[in-house]
C-alpha cells in the first residue's frame, strides 16, 4: 500500500514545473563544467558502476555485497581508488560518476541526502592540496558567472552570492571548538562565501588521504556552501606509499586484507596525486536555491523510501 502511494508521488513529481526547471539547470551546469574541464586538458573517463573496491567512507553505511565470478562486488560509493589508479594512464581526469550510498532513513529530514547521486570526481597527477583548492575556486567562479544569467535562476528568484577569492578557511579543530562536533550546518548557515574546512584528524577521515606526520592531520579539505546549504566538496592529497597506507589502515583498525586488490596495485607503484568529488545534485540545489534535493532528479531515491 505504502509503495503504491510512493509510486503515485513519482507521477506528480515528474509533472512538477520545479522538477522540469531544476533538471534543465542541472543539464546546463554539467555542460559548463565539461567545457571548462575539456579546455583545461582533462580527459573524461566512464564511471565504474560496481567493483570489489570502493570508498569505505568515514561514516557507517549499509553495504550490499554480491558475488561476481567469486569476487565480492559492491556498487560504487565513490571512485576514489579508480581515480588514483587511473593516474598511471593519464595526468588529469574527471568522471561524472554515479554513487550509491544507503543513507540512514533519518537523513531524509536534511533535504540534501540522496541514496543515488552523481559526483564530478576529479584527479590530478602530482598536484598539491593548495593547487587543487585553487583549481576549485577558479572552476566555481567560472561556473557561477555563467549560470547567473540563466532563466532557471530568474524562475526561482535566485540571487547568487558574488564569490571572492580566496574563500575563507578554518581548520577542523577550530571548527569543532567554535561550532561543536556537527559544525557543518552551523558554519555553513553563518557563511556568506563558500568555506574551506581543512586538516581533518585521521580518526574522522577515510584512510586514503596523505597524513602530515608533523601535524598529525590529513592533507585534505571539505568545502561548505554558504547560506546553510552544507557540504559541497571533499578531497585532498592521496597517500601513494604502500607502507604508509598499511600503517594508516592499522591505526584506524581496518583489516588490510579487505583492500588486498588495491594494495597489490599500489605496491607496484602509483604516482602521487590529489583530487576531489563534488556532488552534482547538491551543486544544482545550491545554484537554484531550492532546498529540497529531490527536485534535482527525475527519479530521486530519498533515504528510507522506495523512491520519493
Ligand atoms: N573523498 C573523495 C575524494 O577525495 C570523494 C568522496 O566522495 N568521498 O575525491
Amino acid at each position: 500500500m505504502k509503495k503504491i502511494k510512493e509510486v503515485l508521488c513519482i507521477r506528480t513529481h515528474l509533472l512538477d514545473k520545479k522538477t522540469y526547471m531544476v533538471n534543465r539547470l542541472k543539464s546546463k551546469i554539467i555542460s559548463m563544467l565539461r567545457t571548462y574541464l575539456d579546455r583545461k586538458g582533462f580527459i573524461e573517463l566512464f564511471p565504474v558502476v560496481a567493483s570489489p573496491i570502493t570508498d569505505p567512507l568515514s561514516s557507517p553505511y549499509d553495504t550490499i555485497f554480491f558475488d561476481v565470478y567469486g569476487y565480492k562486488f559492491q556498487l560504487t560509493k565513490s571512485m576514489i581508488f579508480h581515480k588514483q589508479l587511473s593516474m598511471l594512464t593519464f595526468e588529469k581526469i574527471y568522471i561524472f560518476s554515479p554513487n550509491f550510498r544507503i543513507e540512514p532513513p533519518e537523513k531524509v529530514s536534511t533535504s540534501r541526502h540522496l541514496v543515488e547521486f552523481v559526483q564530478l570526481d576529479l584527479e590530478m597527477r602530482g598536484a598539491s592540496r593548495e593547487e587543487i583548492m585553487d583549481f576549485i575556486e577558479e572552476m566555481l567562479l567560472y561556473l557561477f558567472e555563467r549560470v547567473q544569467g540563466e532563466e532557471e535562476l530568474s524562475f526561482f528568484g535566485r540571487k547568487l552570492p558574488r564569490l571572492k577569492r580566496p574563500f575563507p578557511r578554518i581548520t577542523y579543530s577550530e571548527a569543532v571548538e567554535k561550532y561543536g562536533d556537527d559544525f557543518e550546518y552551523r558554519l555553513s548557515e553563518k557563511a556568506s562565501q563558500p568555506v574551506w574546512v581543512i586538516d581533518f584528524p585521521y580518526q574522522v577521515r577515510e584512510f586514503y588521504y596523505r597524513e602530515d606526520p608533523r601535524a598529525g592531520t590529513m592533507v585534505d579539505f571539505d568545502l561548505l556552501y554558504p547560506e546553510g546549504f552544507g557540504e559541497a566538496i571533499s578531497g585532498g592529497e592521496r597517500e601513494w606509499r604502500p607502507e604508509r597506507l598499511k600503517r594508516m589502515l592499522m591505526k584506524k583498525g581496518i583489516d588490510a586484507d579487505f583492500y588486498d586488490i588495491y594494495l597489490s596495485l599500489i605496491e607496484e607503484g602509483v604516482p602521487p596525486s590529489a583530487g576531489f568529488g563534488i556532488g552534482i545534485e547538491r551543486l544544482t540545489r545550491f545554484l537554484s536555491g531550492l532546498k529540497e534535493i529531490k527536485f534535482t532528479r527525475l527519479f530521486p531515491k530519498l533515504p528510507g523510501k522506495f523512491g520519493i
